[in-house]
């Protein structure tokens, strides 16, 4: 058993309080603040002055440029990702520990529509957010490389034709060893995006977690395949059974029972809220690396925003009350990716044209950095080398069922 670190409050000059007392969350982060390096924040500085040339002479703070270049001020500037440098030669991408990427594809919707718009939404909210976490002490400016690599040139009139577009690009961040973080688009995009990591698995297989409030299982519906019916698809490919398949927060009213089948004769791993809440959180996250990870070489995170209650999940197409709180879902989220070797994240369902005052994207930005911080903490990120689980020139297998 380790000893709890004890914390002296230095602002207390009461004799009648000078026991030491339990370490809090609160000091070790101030603690943490201080191993971090500046480095990366001084040459963006630097680069903001040459390119952006010295700010006028009024200026008192020598830091500020004339024309606004890199994360100052949060109000200012071009909307990519967290403001990471845009990727134009998307051949240059494994040069970064990161690439975001946009999806901007809705025609799998079956209610309402309007997740086309989800990257723009989450890029722009990304604004208000600095690199700098402080419970978690990661600073990701100065511990990691991003980059984001625009959107994917989806073809709203045909699905097939958007999922083939998907695959490729998937299949090129993902072999060139950058991490992918994907930003819906509805959830028709899962199947795609898996395809495309499975077509550099060879014979590895990945572990799908999936966050939602519904299964997405069935084989088609309205005819196509649809945001319901990615994993039908997905655990067709022979690198990611449906054995591993793990579906976090599932239920209410809007869940087919086309996709119940499906989850049944599979053998999926379904939990409700309520089963979260009733065995604990911890346990939870027990339950999904033990599914996702039996047999399997990475897991794959696929996070539908709608799993949390639609009361702070407004814009979405399928809002859904009674879901996870949002800490919940974070507090999932990260002992997950602590602890799996994690090979991609998705974030799908915001739908910008239904979002009040941006929460929605607020909510898939803190999942997003959340993720890229615990890649960090957990050793994942940077990466020293491309993850073992990628082979150089393989093809995806179907499983005939
Ligand atoms: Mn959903």
């Amino acid at each position: 058993m380790t000893e709890e670190p004890t914390f002296q409050n230095p602002n207390s000059h009461s004799s009648n309080n000078s026991q030491p007392i339990r370490a809090t969350e609160a000091s070790r982060a101030l603690e943490r603040e201080a191993q971090l390096p500046m480095t990366g924040w001084q040459q963006e500085v630097s680069k903001g002055l040459e390119y952006g040339l010295e700010g006028a002479d009024s200026i008192q703070d020598r830091s500020i440029p004339t024309f606004s270049r890199g994360e100052l001020p949060h109000y200012a500037g071009i909307n990519t990702f967290l403001k990471a440098p845009y990727l134009e030669d998307v051949r240059q991408v494994g040069n970064y520990d990161v690439a975001v990427v946009g999806v901007p594809h809705d025609s799998g919707t079956t209610y309402r529509p309007g997740t086309r718009f989800g990257p723009q939404g989450i890029r722009r909210i990304s604004a208000l957010y600095s690199p700098y976490n402080f419970e978690l002490g990661v600073d990701l400016r100065e511990q990691i490389t991003i980059c984001d690599a625009g959107d994917i040139f989806t073809i709203p009139a045909n699905n097939e034709k958007s999922f083939d577009q998907i695959s490729k690009g998937i299949a090129h961040i993902f072999s060139s060893g950058a991490f992918p973080i994907i930003l819906g688009g509805d959830h028709s995009i899962g199947y795609p995006t898996v395809r495309g990591i499975c077509r550099h698995l060879g014979d590895k297989k990945v572990g799908i977690i999936h966050f939602d409030r519904h299964v997405d299982t069935q084989e088609t519906d309205l005819d196509e395949r649809m945001h319901t019916c990615p994993w039908f698809h997905a655990t067709n490919i022979k690198n990611a059974p449906p054995q591993n398949l793990v579906q976090l927060g599932i239920g209410g009213w809007q869940v087919p029972r086309q996709g119940v089948k499906v989850c049944r004769e599979r053998a999926t791993n379904i939990l409700t809220v309520t089963d979260i809440t009733e065995m604990g959180l911890d346990a939870a996250v027990e339950f999904a690396l033990e599914r996702a990870l039996d047999g399997t070489d990475c897991v794959y995170i696929s996070f539908d925003i709608d799993c949390i209650d639609a009361g702070f999940v407004p814009g979405t197409g399928w809002p859904e009350p009674g879901g996870l709180l949002p800490r919940e879902a974070l507090y999932l989220l990260g002992k997950i990716v602590q602890r799996a070797p994690v090979c991609g994240l998705e974030v799908v369902e915001v739908s910008p044209p239904y979002d009040i005052s941006d929460i929605t994207a607020l909510m898939a930005t803190r999942v997003i950095c959340d993720t890229m911080a615990h890649l960090v903490l957990s050793g994942q990120l940077p990466r020293k080398e491309k993850p073992y689980y990628i082979h150089p020139e393989a093809q995806p297998e179907l499983v005939v069922r």
